[in-house]
């Protein structure tokens, strides 16, 4: 593999399908994935996020997925660039997890940091969870691997798992992904609450908008997280964890799209899951489906963030339990070695995963918003081509999650949470009545 530099220079040029072709054949190890030579090889554009151009290239032995990082926000054109270094820092994110999640993740193949192009395993027969959803389909191992993932990920890049000195080495490499931590910040914890021309909600919804950018509550519960997110430099996140960052089929996943990396609290990406999945739930309401199917999907979704969570703090906690007193330096062992020290490290083991279901209540309500006003919004609503019925279906996500943020005392459980969840649907485009 490439050595990883993250230099982008003046080589630097947007690949042609033919190049990137021309390229794969200069390196032995992807050549022989594919099989045969160049002249058998295909290669097919399936970029569908908003940022990158994807690739999947097919030979007669195998497949490749590549993706190059452009000049600007692919889905919006030039006139709104980006740094290309966002693959660097995707390149970096999967070299550090690789060990870590195993096979929860695509194995990187090769990274060019001039052209800022990264080629990894191809995922077949997956498919992108978020259209799986949508069509109503289930995926039983999704949540409980997606719990597993930012166990892992975060015990090992946490000051749980590992020496500060290490902690402090990779904060100072993900501090450099500022173009994309900029999107995070604006887009999420910005945008929905002013009137700024990346917005893409529909009419139907302007009440709403506009209800949340007058609360002051709201707002400042809002800004609490967002600056959390910036100074709780917690552990290593995904930072775009939302259902179309995961390949899934019935007995597989993978957790795609690193490019978001950063230091931050670990219920961002938790609450970014969990926040899809009830985009979906809300989302079902404007779909024509057999009613019986729909209440089937809706319970399973809402089992899936219990899996979620519930995987998420056993896997903690387990590795926690597990780990040698040398290796991370937040909680030593050594500092709680006799039978009272015990207790207490019981007891601040609670508290810790207390504290981030907090947060993964707060980010997913956060996220829900932005998904709704804010720029890059889901398919899971954008399908619904009746736009009032699409508008009260979101106005149901953006009623739960207000109710979430203003009022965080009802929701200190994943019972409530989740018993939360059906009681909104059909609140209504008015957002004053049934508040
Ligand atoms: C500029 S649009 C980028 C958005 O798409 C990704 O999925 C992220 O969510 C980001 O906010
Ligand atoms: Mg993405």
């Amino acid at each position: 593999m490439s050595a990883v530099v993250n230099a982008r220079t003046d080589d630097y040029r947007i690949l042609a399908q033919a190049e990137i072709l021309h390229h794969l054949a200069a390196l032995p190890e992807i050549a022989a994935i594919l099989g045969g030579s160049p002249a058998d090889w295909t290669i097919r554009d399936v970029a569908d996020g908003y940022i990158n151009a994807v690739f999947i290239i097919d030979g007669p032995q195998g497949g490749v997925c590549a993706k190059q990082a452009l000049p600007w926000v692919r889905y919006h054109g030039d006139s709104w660039p980006l740094a290309e270094d966002r693959a660097f820092f995707e390149a970096s994110y999967m070299r550090r997890l690789a060990a870590i999640v195993g096979p929860l993740a695509p194995r990187l193949l090769h990274f060019d940091p001039v052209l800022q192009f990264i080629v990894m395993e191809k995922l077949s027969p997956h498919i992108v969870l978020r259209g799986g959803l949508i069509e109503g389909r289930r995926f039983p191992r999704a949540a409980a691997d997606v719990g597993r993932y930012v166990a892992l990920a975060a015990f090992h890049t946490s000051d749980l798992g590992v020496p500060f000195e290490r902690k402090f080495e990779d904060i100072g490499l993900f501090s450099g992904n500022i173009s994309l931590l900029r999107i995070s910040v604006d887009l999420i914890f910005v945008d929905p609450y002013v009137e700024v021309w990346r917005n893409r909600y529909i009419s139907e919804i302007d009440p709403w908008a506009k209800a949340l950018r007058e609360d002051v509550e709201l707002k400042t519960a809002v800004a609490r997280h967002r600056n959390a997110f910036l100074s709780n430099r917690q552990a290593l996140l995904h930072g775009d964890l939302h259902s179309g960052s995961v390949m899934v089929t019935e007995d597989d996943t993978r957790v795609i799209d690193g490019e978001f990396s950063t230091f931050g609290p670990i219920g961002f990406d938790l609450g970014a899951f969990a926040a899809n999945l009830i985009i979906n739930w809300y989302a079902q309401g404007g779909y024509d489906r057999d009613p019986a199917e729909r209440d089937a999907h809706r319970q399973w979704l809402l089992e899936q963030i219990a899996t979620l969570w519930q995987t998420f703090e056993s896997e903690l906690l387990a590795l926690w339990a597990a780990s040698p007193d040398t290796d991370g330096d937040g909680y030593p062992a050594t500092h709680f070695a006799d039978a009272s020290g015990q207790a207490r490290l019981a007891t601040i083991r609670r508290d810790f995963t207390q504290a981030v279901f907090q947060d993964l209540v707060a980010f997913a309500a956060i996220k829900m918003i932005r998904r709704v006003i804010s720029y890059a919004q889901v398919d899971d609503f954008g399908i619904i081509e009746d736009t009032k019925r699409r508008a009260e279906t979101q106005a149901s996500a953006l009623a739960f999650a207000r109710c979430v943020l203003k009022e965080p005392a009802r929701f200190a459980d994943l019972g409530a949470f989740l018993d939360a969840v059906p009681r909104f649907e059909n609140v209504g485009l008015n957002p004053d009545a049934n508040r």
